[in-house]
């Protein structure tokens, strides 16, 4: 045994040519021997320590073959905006499907499912939730996450395989509205929050919130208090951006009245 062996052998990212999976691809390098990534995106040559496989999740086929010899998933890949639902239904719940059929016919054991908080995006924003307050989602986008985190309850109540639903917020270099500050969400927090998920002894079936240490919150993550996460980041740097004038929630503003934000304005009437 080498003296600087990897947690894992090798982890799967998907949406690697992302936002996200760009940043996620240099910082979860030391989790793994082998970090296998894929988007249907170009993702560039492989770098050392890197398997890159483009692939459309929604290829029964492909997807399976990603999964040969892969430990652990974080599934961020698919559609990360509000769309039509034929395009919604192949990224995101055939998707999803075929990572988790995939993930058990190869015997992974835990799978992070970037999740969204247009999950809950019907909520106002005077609310404050937790992960039992039932889902309101805001529109096609979000019932995709929804489909998500009901998918892999079934694969952990039936097989035993593990998730943490990952409720993002904002996951930006910033916020960019006042609405942002509420759900910012740091890249440092992010990486943070995916340690915990992976290395945390047990985690069964957690919906747990990704933001960080912000001023006003939505939402409560008593129900996965277990996963250890402690955010050391915090929009309040970036408040001064956004003057507290009083107005918001704004009257007859639908964007400022629920959580979704702007995702409210682009449901499938708008499309
Ligand atoms: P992004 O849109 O930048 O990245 C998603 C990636 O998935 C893209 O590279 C895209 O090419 C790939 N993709 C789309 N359809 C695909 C398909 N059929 N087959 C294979 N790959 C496909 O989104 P971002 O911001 O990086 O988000 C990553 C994940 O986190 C998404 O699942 C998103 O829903 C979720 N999320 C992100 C938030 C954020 O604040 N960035 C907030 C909430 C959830
Ligand atoms: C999401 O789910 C999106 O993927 C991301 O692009 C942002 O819009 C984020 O939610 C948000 O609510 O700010």
């Amino acid at each position: 045994m080498t003296t600087n062996q990897k947690p894992f052998k090798r982890i799967l990212l998907t949406g690697a040519a992302g936002g996200l999976g760009r940043i996620l691809r240099e910082r979860i390098k030391p989790w793994a021997e082998i970090v296998r990534l894929s988007d249907i995106s170009d993702m560039g040559a492989a770098q050392a320590g890197e398997e890159v496989v483009q692939c459309d999740l929604s290829d029964k086929a492909a997807v399976h073959a990603l999964m040969k010899d892969v430990d652990v998933v974080l599934h961020f890949g698919g559609i990360s905006t509000e769309n039509n639902f034929e395009a919604i239904m192949r990224a995101n719940i055939q998707g999803t499907y075929n990572i988790y059929e995939a993930v058990h016919q190869a015997g992974v054991k835990r799978v992070v499912f970037a999740s969204s908080n247009h999950a809950v995006g019907f909520y106002k924003t005077t609310d404050y939730i937790d992960a039992n307050s039932p889902r309101r989602p805001d529109g096609m986008y979000g019932i995709s996450k929804c489909f998500g985190e009901d998918l892999s309850r079934y694969y952990y109540d039936r097989f035993g395989i593990e998730t943490v639903c990952l409720r993002i917020g904002s996951s930006f270099p910033e916020p960019i509205n006042k609405r942002m500050l509420v759900t910012y969400f740091s890249y440092d927090d992010l990486v943070e929050m995916l340690r915990c998920c992976l290395f945390t002894p047990r985690v069964g079936h957690t919906i747990a919130f990704g933001m960080s240490d912000n001023p006003a919150s939505w939402w409560d993550n008593r129900y996965a208090s277990h996963l250890g996460y402690q955010a050391k980041d915090s929009s309040t740097q970036f408040a001064h951006k956004f003057p507290d004038n009083g107005d918001y929630p704004e009257k007859d503003d639908i964007t400022t009245i629920y959580q979704g934000g702007g995702f409210l304005l682009t449901g499938p009437q708008y499309i």
